[in-house]
């Protein structure tokens, strides 16, 4: 009997250390690590985990009043006080926690509907915070891609939170993550509707919404966002954009005048072969693109939505190139 015993004892032992050594779901929990979070237009720092994790992301729905182009303020809602919100950055596998703070100040509910998520509301169910609450959200990463992120509270109406500015993008890298590139940018575009409000303060005008006139077409939330600070590169340098369309209402015309996108991988599907060799590319409201190029000339190239009267909406946007002239691809003739 006490043979039988120790018997059966060394098989389970010997199962034990079986398990350990092909990766113990007792021992072997993924590691618990804090999103490193950017504001627009930077990009978090690529993945080089090799295994998932639990990543934690704080978002904060705020609400503040800030520029929405030259001379003009709007009463903005926000995920983290920036419009767009913050990229998040994350590989497919990832369980990630999403704690989403109200602030006590905000005169609305708020939540967050994560295209990224697989699951009723993209996790706004889950995710319904009222002012000076906070509630919580646990998502498994399993689709790689670029998605946005928006509010999706009905009241007073699921649009009006995006029109307020209540969007970012979460980026899920596929296994093996995204070869290196020498710039990599986060650039969003949406549309506003205002009209003239209390004081100097522009407010959501609801009825150009539904009629789909926007008043300003911006990107990174302000008219002039990236001519006041352009996108920086040098000849050479290979380029990335994670380029978002939050809408609520256009679908954009995306292009860069005087630039071909090298690779194009269209409604952010990175495991997709992307197109080679593209002038334009449609973006459709809370859809996304992402688009390489390497720049071979110095000077300024502008992106612009190519519907293109769009431009005096502003959206219209500066990368600045610096290096040696290449007559060679580009020259002027006496
Ligand atoms: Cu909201």
């Amino acid at each position: 009997m006490q043979q039988e015993l120790s018997r059966k004892a060394r098989i389970r032992s010997a199962w034990i250390v079986a398990l350990c050594l092909t990766g113990c779901p007792v021992l072997a929990s993924a590691e618990t690590i804090k999103a490193q979070l950017s504001t627009a237009p930077n990009v978090p720092p690529p993945i080089t985990r090799t295994k998932p994790a639990t990543v934690v992301v704080e978002m904060t729905a705020k609400e503040y009043v800030g520029t929405i182009g030259e001379g003009e303020k709007y009463k903005f809602w926000s995920f983290n006080g920036t419009v767009p919100g913050p990229m998040i950055r994350v590989r497919v596998g990832d369980t990630v926690q999403i704690h989403l703070t109200n602030a006590k100040d905000s005169t609305e509910s708020h939540n967050i509907d994560f295209h990224a998520v697989n699951g009723p509301g993209g996790g706004a169910v889950k995710l319904n915070t009222e002012p000076g609450e906070k509630t919580g959200l646990s998502f498994k990463a399993i689709n790689p891609g670029l998605y946005v992120y928006h509010c999706a509270t009905a009241s007073p109406s699921i649009p009006a939170h995006i029109a307020n500015g209540m969007y970012g993008m979460i980026l899920v890298e596929p296994e093996g993550g995204l070869p290196p590139v020498d710039k990599e940018f986060y650039v969003l575009q949406s549309d506003f509707y205002t009209k003239k409000g209390k004081g100097d303060v522009l407010e959501y005008d609801h009825e150009k919404g539904l009629a789909e006139h926007p008043t300003h077409v911006v990107y990174n939330g302000m008219a002039g966002s990236l001519v006041k600070n352009p996108l920086k590169a040098e000849v050479g340098d290979k380029i990335r954009i994670f380029f978002g369309n939050a809408g609520p209402n256009l679908v954009s015309s995306w292009h860069i005048i005087g630039e071909i996108f090298d690779k194009v991988w269209t409604e952010g599907s990175l495991t997709t072969p992307p197109l080679e060799n593209v002038q334009t590319t449609l973006v459709p409201a809370a859809g996304s693109s992402v688009a390489e190029f390497t720049v071979e000339v110095p000077g300024t190239y502008i992106s612009v939505d190519h519907s293109i009267y769009r431009i005096a909406k502003g959206a219209l946007g500066l990368l600045e190139v610096k290096g040696k002239k290449n007559p060679d691809v580009y020259k002027g003739l006496e």
